[in-house]
């Protein structure tokens, strides 16, 4: 896409909700909230393929750009007022500060010693100890999205997670989330009793999942990939991956709501790992604060994934949650309203403790 205009708040202000004393021409208040706010913008202009520029400016001089006539100003006015405008509660959790979502995987390797009952049982164990440890959301799985995974059929997935959110729908506190690419696992889940749609496809996977979405009214995570987890980590390419990224979240959001799901109920997360390479990866993490202007949620899923590895040289998954944890700590910094993570407890103290070392106040 070219002749592109993106804004990406820049230099997070950390002083407590109601301390922050400037004029508000001067600081970049996100969600209409006291306590995420910016002092720049970072503007950048596509001009063609492989070729923006960027600059950083102060709000008062994006303004100035938002008044140009033309369609760069309009776009960048229309920005504006999505980054400031208030996000809408999701399966009624405020996103009034970073919500933590359970990783809880229903697959063969995950629980690999059990029975199908025993697995199912073991799993909403599993959940229910990421529930105590703080979680706000728990997210099933029954299809593995490693990369080079085998797809899995509509009846095996639905054997995995049907018995699991029977289990946990009534019993758990926390929000429950479907994990699928499959429109029919998305209908039984919601109709069982899930609040969110994860999909790692954006609802492209299956041709019936737009409309499924929209008539359960559930919200719904749109995450990036390029490809499918089969093949999507053979030499992926972008022109500029952040912006692509965001070109084809922006797309997906537009789609969602020509079919009916309203924007308050959408989430975009740019899907670390989902046929990117370390470099990739990395750019997103750097510039997260972007996503922030399609007007939606931000979540961000890192834990434990292989980039942390090749930074740190952990080749097992386990030995990466401290990198993990640093990953879920950049996106919150960054203003990230929802981080996937296998471990919630060391997730949540490490939450803890830099909100209080951030604002100076617990
Ligand atoms: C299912 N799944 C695996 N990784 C993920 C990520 O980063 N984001 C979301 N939304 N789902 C994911």
């Amino acid at each position: 896409m070219s002749g592109g205009v993106y804004l990406r708040p820049l230099g997070r202000v950390t002083r407590p909700p109601g301390h922050i004393n400037a004029a508000p021409d001067k600081v970049v208040r996100l969600f209409a909230r006291d306590d995420v706010v910016f002092c720049a913008l970072e503007l950048i202009q596509r001009h063609g393929e492989g070729w923006s520029d960027r600059r950083v400016l102060s709000l008062e001089d994006v303004r100035g750009f938002a008044a140009q006539a033309g369609s760069a100003g309009q776009q960048c006015k229309a920005i504006l007022t999505r980054l400031a405008a208030a996000r809408a509660p999701i399966a009624g959790l405020n996103l009034d500060r970073p919500r933590i979502m359970g990783i809880v995987n229903v697959t063969p390797d995950s629980f690999s010693d059990a029975g199908q009952f025993a697995s199912a049982q073991a799993a909403i164990d599993h959940a229910l100890r990421l529930e105590e440890e703080g979680a706000d959301i728990l997210d099933i799985g029954g299809e593995s999205t490693r990369p080079g995974a085998d797809r899995v059929s509509l009846d095996e997935e639905l054997r995995r997670v049907m018995p699991v959110i029977e289990g946990l729908v009534g019993r758990a506190r926390a929000r429950l989330s479907i994990d699928t690419r499959k429109a029919e696992v998305m209908r039984r889940a919601a109709l069982a009793g899930v609040h969110i749609l994860n999909d790692i496809s954006a609802l492209q996977h299956d041709a019936l999942s737009l409309r499924v979405a929209a008539e359960t009214r559930l919200p719904v995570v749109l995450m990036h990939a390029l490809g499918d987890p089969r093949t999507m980590q053979r030499d992926p390419r972008y022109d500029n991956v952040l912006l692509d990224v965001y070109d084809a979240l922006e797309a997906r959001v537009e789609a969602c709501v020509r079919a009916g799901i309203a924007r308050q109920r959408l989430v975009v997360d740019p899907g670390i790992g989902f046929g990117k390479t370390t470099a990739h990866n990395l750019e997103l993490l750097a510039g997260l604060s972007l996503f922030h202007a399609l007007g939606t949620p931000v979540m961000l899923g890192a834990s434990r994934k292989s980039f942390i590895g090749a930074l740190t040289g952990a080749p097992d998954p386990s030995e990466r949650v401290p990198g993990s944890v640093a990953a879920a700590l950049s996106g919150a910094l960054q203003g990230a309203h929802i981080l996937r993570v296998h471990d919630v407890a060391a997730t949540r103290q490490a939450l803890t403790v830099w909100e209080a070392a951030l604002m100076g106040s617990a």
